[in-house]
């Protein structure tokens, strides 16, 4: 099944946005396989972001997505990368449609929210940036009898 990497920013977790977002993914339906809330180190951002070492806002990135706790998560299911993706809107939440996580919650560029992985190479990388194999959790959910 595929799985993708999902984390809500310092401001998703400041904002009180955590719960919110995985409801949206949950109602969605995808699985949640691993998640934890965490301090991301300057080693671990500036690795997790090496595609934007080059770029002028390298340095904030860093910065703002190690000033606070994030909350890293993998998801799993049926085309969950390109998916997750539609659902936290483009990356300028001005740009980004209504009922999209960026689109209703950002304001800014660099403070949206929640970071997706954008293909299965980075997906794959990410997972094993953030994650043991042994915290992510595996199961099926298809006995429902029991709840009423
Ligand atoms: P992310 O990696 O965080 O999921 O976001 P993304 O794929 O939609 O966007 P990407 O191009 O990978 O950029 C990574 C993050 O850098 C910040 N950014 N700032 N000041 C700027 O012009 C600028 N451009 C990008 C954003 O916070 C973006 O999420
Ligand atoms: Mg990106």
């Amino acid at each position: 099944m595929e799985k993708t990497f999902l984390m809500v920013k310092p401001d998703g977790v400041q904002r009180n946005l955590i719960g919110e977002i995985v409801s949206r993914f949950e109602k969605k339906g995808f699985r949640l396989a691993g998640a934890k809330l965490m301090q991301v180190s300057n080693e671990l951002a500036e690795e997790h972001y090496g595609e934007h070492k080059e770029r002028p806002f390298f340095g904030e990135l860093v910065e703002f997505i190690t000033s606070g706790p994030v909350f890293a998560m993998v998801w799993e299911g049926e085309n969950v990368i390109s998916t997750a993706r539609n659902m936290m809107g483009k990356t300028n939440p001005s740009e980004a449609a209504p009922s999209t996580i960026r689109g209703d919650y950002g304001v800014t560029v660099g403070k949206n929210i929640i970071h997706g992985s954008d293909s299965p190479e980075s997906a794959e990388r990410e997972i094993n940036l953030f994650f043991d194999e042994k915290e992510l959790v595996s199961y099926e959910k298809v006995d429902t009898t029991w709840i009423y």
